[in-house]
């Protein structure tokens, strides 16, 4: 049977996340198992906002070297990073000038992400939502794993392949570009931040608190779930409106020790805070341990490391290569032969 093809990435635009893992990393991770996976690390898409180049460096091979941690398996998923392969620079142009205006003036992550960043706000902000539609679509991806924050997006793709590529440049009625649909999965996992219990946690938020990365150490886990806001209530519940840390940390908690809602809820229906915390602390330090081997292994064997990315990397490039030479074709640009 074919496999379907899916693809995926994370910006490497800090320290890989709780949220980053059981939202996303880890879902690839069952997904490689029947399906063809692309997995890559965006760093065009990170520098979409102000950056540090040497820190860049350093995240996009942090994040290749945790997706394997986290268990993506070279030799059952292609691993590579974006910005090594220059078809997506290259279909984006071409994306650029067949996508609408009206079409990008929509999206609300821009509208959300410039209003973080004041006077600075890049073209390449605006456009992220192209250049996203680029890497899907170089790759006639069946399938994109997305979240609410992404079906914008994916919808995007979808109607740039359709509507201005395959309908409007197809000589013979065949598609020109696949197109791909979204993958909702079963249970999604959006974790919150440790300090804001309505916020999602993310890479960028400015306080180190609010999050647990994937490399921090058992003490600094521990000092962080510590600090974690909570409330002046005895007993953890999930889905209470009015407790969206009770909330977040039970999900985080079930998840991390294995035990599943049920078993937690019920465990901690009476449980005081004091209590809860250390078993939390300690269900997350057990789940990261395989992780932070597994990363400092890999880390410090760049050999290996660079060998798996070389690898990814020609992979991807043909595939990629193929999709771009299609299309430049139907546009009328002259190929060298
Ligand atoms: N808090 C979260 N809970 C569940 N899933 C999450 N993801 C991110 N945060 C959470 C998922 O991780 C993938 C990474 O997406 P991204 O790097 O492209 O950007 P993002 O969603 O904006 O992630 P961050 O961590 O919040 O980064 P910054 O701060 O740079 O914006 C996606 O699949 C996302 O759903």
């Amino acid at each position: 049977m074919v496999r379907k093809r899916v693809l995926s990435g994370v910006q490497p635009t800090g320290a890989i996340h709780l949220g980053n893992w059981l939202g996303a990393i880890r879902n690839w991770v069952e997904l490689q198992e029947n399906h063809e996976t692309y997995v890559c690390v965006v760093d065009l898409h990170a520098i979409t906002v102000p950056h540090d180049p040497k820190q860049l460096a350093e995240n996009t091979l942090r994040t290749a070297a945790l997706y394997i941690a986290c268990g993506m398996d070279p030799a059952k998923s292609t691993i590579f990073i974006q910005s090594q392969i220059s078809a997506h620079s290259e279909l984006c142009w071409l994306l650029n000038c067949l996508t609408p205006m009206n079409w990008m003036e929509r999206m609300i992550q821009f509208k959300e992400k410039s209003i973080k960043q004041g006077d600075n706000v890049s073209i390449g902000l605006f456009d992220y939502p192209v250049l996203m539609a680029a890497d899907i679509l170089l790759y006639n991806a069946d399938l994109v794993p997305v979240g609410e924050d992404q079906k914008q997006h994916l919808e995007l793709a979808r109607d740039i392949a359709q509507q201005r590529i395959n309908s409007k440049f197809s000589s013979n009625g065949e598609p020109i570009i696949k197109v791909p649909k979204p993958l909702i999965l079963k249970e999604g996992a959006k974790i919150m931040s440790l300090t804001e219990g309505n916020k999602k946690m993310s890479k960028s938020d400015p306080n180190d608190n609010s999050r647990i990365t994937l490399l921090d150490s058992p003490e600094l886990i521990t000092k962080k779930i510590k600090r974690a806001k909570t409330d002046t209530t005895i007993g953890l519940e999930f889905n209470n409106p009015k407790r969206p840390e009770a909330d977040n940390l039970l999900s985080l908690y079930s998840i991390l020790s294995g035990l599943g809602r049920e078993v937690v809820g019920k465990d901690c229906a009476e449980m005081g805070w004091g209590t809860f915390k250390p078993l939390l602390a300690e269900a997350t330090i057990s789940a990261l341990k395989p992780i932070q081997t597994q990363y400092n292994e890999l880390i410090n064997d760049r050999g290996e490391l660079d060998r798996i990315l070389l690898e990814g990397r020609a992979n991807a490039e043909e595939v990629a290569q193929k999709t771009l030479s299609r299309l430049q074709l139907a546009l009328g640009l002259l190929r060298k032969n």
